[in-house]
């Protein structure tokens, strides 16, 4: 049996003998068997009164115990508390769904308080019969049921410039991965009908940043949908209540929440901060324009820098792939900064822009170790490494940033972003 070496597990060597038998076997070292010892099964506190009335919150929350499980803001990073961003606690969630109250938000003139009686939805433009939909108007058209990633062309873009962030939740938390209920926007276009010289929609948001967005009609009639629930209630207010546009596989500022109008042209509608910011700077001065889909990215969220392991043995390396320009179809882990890989297990649904869960399980010896992953899509695109992206597009801040993460385990307890050359 191993000893276990990290200072902050309690002195239970003595009495490990005990449980030889259930923790040799999975090799576990640490706080888990800990627990085990100074909780046997006798008649717990909880157990001799009642609990709490059933339902003493009428819309459930988690454990008091998991209440570091929360979106957080980096201050710092913008310049208001209404154009911010708060970011997904990615090392604390597991599957590929992401809980409502988790999901990151991104606002630029804050969250508006949408009564969904007053909220209107027009379609305009270059249509034979302009529309004017009240919400439950768009609840009576067919209904689609799609599980999709939404991920802000900004994440990760910092890590470009070496490791900034040391928690997954800043350097990859502006994903989010959930189901849709909505209508497809090729419904409510059919509903008014399309003139013939008809190539844009521009979709615009009912907030005060009243964001407009251009996106061409092959996508708008593909697979771009008018969503009203997400994970089956009702969109929360930060992710676009009553209603928002859907654009699978595209970068996140395209899905325009608290739509209130798509107006239908003949060519690109350019908001001076659709053409000054969502540009990428490249290393020769130019900059890439329309990048539209997000490219395969994936991280591993635990371990990472808030989520260290706490026992040498028995560990399981849990990650997230997810790629907008078709499915995952494969996964690859490092252990050594990318000299040798192996695949990962995928273990869930696996979607269409959608993201999926891996994993690799593994018998850690307390070694350094220099995680990677890399992720592999149906179009036969590979993640790349940061060097590989820095030879075309240069150092600067860059939105698509899907480069390669490391993370150096160093020891119990210690996980570092960090990067290889
Ligand atoms: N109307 C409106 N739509 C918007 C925004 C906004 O500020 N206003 N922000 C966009 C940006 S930049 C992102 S990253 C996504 C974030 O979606 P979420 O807040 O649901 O995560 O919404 C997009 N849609
Ligand atoms: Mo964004």
């Amino acid at each position: 049996m191993k000893k276990p070496s990290d200072s902050r597990a309690p002195a239970q060597v003595s009495r490990r003998a005990m449980l030889a038998a259930s923790t040799a076997a999975l090799g576990l070292a640490g706080t888990r068997a800990a627990q085990a010892e100074q909780k046997p099964l006798t008649v717990s506190e909880w157990a001799t009164q009642l609990g709490r009335p059933v339902d003493d919150h009428a819309y459930g929350v988690p454990s008091k115990f998991e209440a570091g499980v929360i979106r957080r803001r980096v201050d710092w990073l913008t310049a208001t508390a209404e154009s911010s961003v708060a970011f997904t606690p990615l090392a604390a969630l597991e599957g590929i769904i992401t809980p409502n109250g988790l999901g990151f938000i991104r606002d630029h003139g804050g969250t508006p308080d949408i009564d969904p009686a007053q909220h209107r939805l027009v379609i305009e433009g270059l249509v034979e019969k302009p529309l004017i939909f009240t919400l439950e108007d768009i609840k009576r058209f067919p209904r689609v049921n799609r599980i999709h990633f939404c991920e802000c062309a900004a994440n990760s873009a910092m890590e470009n410039n070496g490791p900034q962030m040391q928690a997954v939740q800043y350097s990859h938390g502006m994903v989010h991965n959930a189901m849709y209920t909505g209508v497809l926007l090729k419904t409510l276009l059919e509903a008014v009908g399309l003139k013939p010289n008809a190539k844009y929609v521009m979709p615009e948001g009912g907030d005060a940043s009243g964001l407009t967005r251009t996106i061409p009609l092959d996508k708008a009639l593909d697979d771009c949908m008018i969503a009203y629930n997400m994970n089956g209630e009702a969109l929360h207010p930060g992710h676009g209540y009553p209603m928002r546009l859907v654009v699978p596989g595209w970068q996140a500022n395209m899905w325009v929440k608290w739509i209130r109008r798509i107006k239908v042209g003949d060519e690109p509608f350019m908001t001076h901060e659709e053409t000054a910011k969502y540009t990428s700077l490249m290393k020769d001065g130019r900059s890439r324009m329309f990048t539209w889909p997000m490219d395969a990215k994936s991280v591993i969220t635990s371990p990472a820098p808030e989520a260290p392991w706490m026992s040498k043995g028995q560990n399981v390396i849990s990650g997230i792939a997810w790629s907008g320009r078709g499915t995952i179809k494969q996964v690859d882990v490092s252990l050594d900064g990318g000299k040798n890989w192996v695949k990962a297990q995928i273990e869930g649904p696996v979607l269409p822009f959608s993201m999926v869960r891996f994993y690799v399980n593994t018998d850690w010896n307390g070694d350094e170790l220099l995680l990677q992953s890399r992720a592999h899509d149906n179009t036969g695109y590979v993640q790349p490494t940061k060097n590989m992206l820095r030879a075309i597009r240069g150092r600067s801040f860059n939105y698509h940033n899907n480069g390669i993460q490391t993370w150096q385990v160093r020891k119990i307890g210690e996980v570092n972003n960090v990067e290889v050359s």
